[in-house]
């Protein structure tokens, strides 16, 4: 008969859908009101940077998004599934830069290829929606963005030492360098330099993005809500003021065990901090060298090196004194790197017995220690004294040389310590972040320009009414990293007449982060090309919060938790009326292959073109489906495209097959046929709402087969009508993984296109209750029981049912067992010794 051709298939039904737009979002959705219409589901997969051709974890991510949106729009729901692309840039950039290429150019034909590739591979997006941020036309909403967040204060520009990448010449957030201290971008050893830059006050936003975690338990990978958790680090603890001998001024400090203060030997404060500088300002001559010299190695090393416990502590001695507050003891204050300028107060109080990075440091230095908490173990032994032992006691235990604590437990004399502290006024309740302000300033070419005109009498916002301040023509200027925003060359551009009074001024030369592009990039698909406003809040109010987001695991922390604080922010704007913007988050593994992540430089990269040349893209996009739970990784030597295509055929052949008119009544047809097709059906709902993905597929497989048998069985045959039921089922089941496929299956059993807008098949409860079987049990041939079971019964349930019978024991008598025979369902022989 016919072969089933994949590619012939993709000839005939892509133009089809062209014309159909079948996944076109509605311009008027329910806004979830009673009888408002069909209900909504915003189903979104993270936009693509345009750095190439789609890859095979485009190929992963997209296949599974897709499987989500095309199952709602089956259930009859209103879906809007919209794509764009995260156009502005680094990897552009720097590619551009290679190649001698202008990055818009390079950018938007990425853009073409990937999109050409994405309508290849059926991704059913709404193709009137799509954004580029690298559009003026949206990226004028960042600076729309930016003005809003400044008039608010949460956008300002400090000095301070920045993450610097010394190979891409530019700063990094805190979230783009790596534990091991290297660019995420370059691979470069991230160093600390200081700059004049502008900043999302985050930090004010800390305790919600924190606290409202907590409601999407359940909802998100809890993996990510851990992750989130640990980046935003809050911990609670005090701040004590310290006298510093020859200051005015006395120092704060942070700490989260006020309780040990009586154990306080030492000061520490941060060596790149302005404190150090100033208190060493007045130290002999040799202390300042010292001091210069060391603070130019601190500079040079990551802040993974100076957190690290096994480095060995290094510090100078300010030959300064503190008093601590609660006894006037002088405590010797030292400048070394394990203490980080911009946490907390950037000055510690050490307390060597109770804090292991300050006992190291200690018995470097040769410090006193004084344990002040009685720590015991499991028996109620005192634990070695640290100072010994060198293993500080972090632990539960009552206070002791301790003054007014002596006695209490740790809890209760942090309590009392805050109380004293703060009824002197040397001290207070704190609590701490371990999260930055995000640092949004580029000093690259091709991103949105920052809306500010720097004058002679400070920084003037750029009016709304002048956005967008578009980027200059890359032409001429020189794109290569040199430390300064390469738009600081584009003369013409940047030297501008006041916006408050005309005289000269000169235009911010720095570009923004591409976070912040994606921060909010899904509340524009509502409203895509309004040209009046940033989106529409009416629309956004009735398509969001998105309800299924899909991407990679490795936007868990930067990407979502900028989203969610631009979130709250516009919520707080009145411009949203939900403040998380994603509702649900599925994380899909990577694509590996023989175990490793492909690349170029290992040479076994897969290309997605050619796996999609060579088995079709439903076979690979079924494959990717199949392969395992989407959270896991798959690795593409382990599975069988060529079987899923296979598999495919033979699911396309059913349809060809099918002899009976469309609308006969299944009701009349066979009876064991249908049981399977509605439970599969049945299951198939549950199982997608779980990701449960691979499973569907396979309970297809299974229906697949039970409808071939029943075609070549005399007694049920092509033309029964529950044959017809069953193939229409995997049609629909079909068209969430393989659409061109199911589409043609469609078409063939006489309905017009498209299979994705057929709805899904109704379930008669009737046929999901489970028949059972009976299965006799015999002991040594003899029939010893009969057991109502499950026809798919699994043999070791079967097993362990067959032996628990009381009629079986009783037949044993307590011997022990030669050999257990399951035959499941219908029998189980069992053979004493
Ligand atoms: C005295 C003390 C005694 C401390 C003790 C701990 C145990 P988290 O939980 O991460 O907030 N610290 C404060 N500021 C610091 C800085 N800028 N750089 C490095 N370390 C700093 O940690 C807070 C604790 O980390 C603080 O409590 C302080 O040491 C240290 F038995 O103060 B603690």
């Amino acid at each position: 008969g016919e072969r089933y051709d994949a590619h012939a298939l993709q000839d005939r039904w892509l133009p089809v859908w062209d014309e159909l737009k079948p996944f076109r979002a509605s311009d008027d959705p329910a806004d979830g009101s009673e009888g408002s219409g069909r209900p909504k589901k915003y189903v979104l997969d993270m936009f693509p940077y345009p750095s190439g051709d789609l890859h095979m974890g485009h190929g992963e991510a997209y296949a599974l998004g897709d499987v989500i949106a095309r199952y709602w729009g089956q259930r009859g729901y209103d879906v809007l599934h919209p794509i764009g692309w995260d156009a502005f840039g680094l990897p552009a950039e720097n590619a551009a830069i290679k190649r001698g290429l202008d990055p818009r150019g390079w950018t938007y034909d990425n853009i073409a290829q990937q999109r050409a590739s994405m309508r290849r591979y059926a991704c059913s997006f709404d193709w009137d929606r799509v954004l580029h941020t690298c559009d003026p036309e949206y990226y004028r909403w960042n600076q729309w963005l930016f003005l809003k967040m400044y008039e608010r204060g949460l956008a300002y520009r400090k000095d301070s030492y920045v993450n610097w990448d010394p190979v891409d010449q530019t700063v990094l957030a805190n979230e783009q360098v790596l534990p091991d201290g290297t660019s995420e971008r370059s691979g470069a050893l991230v160093v600390k330099k200081k700059l004049t830059q502008w900043y999302f006050r985050i930090t004010e936003y800390a305790d919600r993005l924190l606290d409202d975690l907590d409601t999407l338990e359940g909802q998100w990978p809890s993996k990510v809500i851990s992750m989130q958790r640990n980046w935003i680090g809050r911990s609670y603890g005090a701040e004590v003021d310290f006298t510093i001998e020859g200051r005015d001024e006395p120092v704060t400090v942070y700490t989260t065990r006020p309780d040990t203060l009586h154990g306080a030997t030492f000061m520490v404060v941060a060596a790149d901090s302005d404190l150090a500088a100033e208190l060493v300002a007045d130290a002999p001559a040799e202390v300042q060298e010292q001091f210069s010299a060391y603070l130019t190695q601190v500079q040079a090393s990551t802040e993974i090196d100076r957190l690290s416990a096994d480095r060995e502590k290094t510090g100078v001695f300010l030959q300064r004194y503190a008093l601590n507050p609660v006894n006037g003891e002088r405590l010797p204050v030292w400048a070394a790197d394990y203490v980080l300028a911009d946490y907390g107060t950037g000055a510690i109080m050490a307390v060597p017995a109770h804090d292991q990075r300050d006992l190291d440091f200690a018995r470097r230095f040769d410090l006193p220690v004084r344990v002040v908490v009685d720590v015991r173990d499991a028996d109620g032994a005192p634990l070695p004294d640290p100072a010994v032992s060198g293993v500080a006691t972090a632990g539960e235990g009552s206070l002791v040389n301790s003054g007014p604590l002596d006695g209490l437990d740790k809890a209760a004399a942090i309590a009392r310590q805050t109380e004293l502290l703060a009824a002197e006024g040397r001290g207070r309740a704190a609590k701490n972040y371990r999260l930055r302000d995000w640092l949004i300033s580029r000093q690259r070419y091709w991103g949105t320009p920052i809306p500010i005109v720097h004058t002679a009498t400070g920084e003037v916002p750029v009016p709304e009414s002048e956005l967008p301040v578009r980027l200059p023509d890359s032409a001429g200027l020189n794109l290569t990293p040199k430390g300064t925003s390469p738009l600081g060359a584009a003369e013409d551009w940047v030297n501008v007449p006041s916006p408050l009074d005309g005289s000269p001024a000169r235009r911010d030369a720095d570009t923004m982060d591409t976070f912040v592009d994606s921060s909010w990039y899904f509340l524009r698909f509502v409203s895509p090309n309004d040209d009046t406003q940033a989106f529409d809040p009416e629309l956004i109010g009735r398509w969001g919060p998105v309800d299924q987001y899909v991407g990679g695991v490795t936007h868990a922390i930067l990407h979502l938790l900028y989203a969610r604080f631009i979130t709250k922010v516009l919520f707080d704007m009145g411009y949203l009326t939900f403040q998380e913007p994603f509702t649900r988050l599925l994380n899909q593994g990577m694509v590996l292959m023989d175990g490793s992540a492909m690349s170029k430089s290992k040479g076994n990269l897969v290309r997605l073109s050619e796996q999609l040349d060579e088995h079709g893209v439903d076979a690979v996009r079924l494959t990717m489906a199949f392969a395992g739970p989407p959270e896991e990784d798959i690795d593409w030597a382990d599975v069988s495209p060529a079987g899923s295509a296979k598999f495919l055929a033979r699911a396309w052949r059913l349809a060809r097959d099918v002899t009976s008119a469309a609308g006969a009544d299944p009701a009349t047809g066979d009876q064991a046929l249908r049981r399977v097709t509605h439970r599969t059906v049945h299951e198939a709902a549950q199982l997608v709402e779980s990701f449960r993905f691979n499973v569907v597929v396979a309970r297809v497989m299974e229906l697949v087969n039970a409808t071939r048998k029943a075609i070549d069985s005399p007694s049920v045959g092509p033309a029964d009508p529950a044959v017809r039921e069953a193939v229409e089922a995997v049609a629909v089941l079909l068209s969430l993984f393989a659409p061109y496929t199911a589409e043609d299956m469609w078409a063939h059993l006489g309905h017009q296109p498209s299979v994705a807008r057929a709805g899904w098949p109704a379930v008669e409860e009737s046929l999901l209750v489970q028949e059972s079987v009976t299965c006799v049990v015999q002991v040594q041939g003899k029939v010893r029981d009969r057991l109502e079971v499950a026809p798919d019964v699994a043999e070791d349930d079967l097993r362990a049912l067959a032996l628990a019978s009381e009629k079986v024991r009783a037949a044993l008598a307590g011997r022990e067992l030669r050999t257990v025979v399951v035959r499941a369902p219908r029998l189980v022989n069992i053979v004493p010794a």
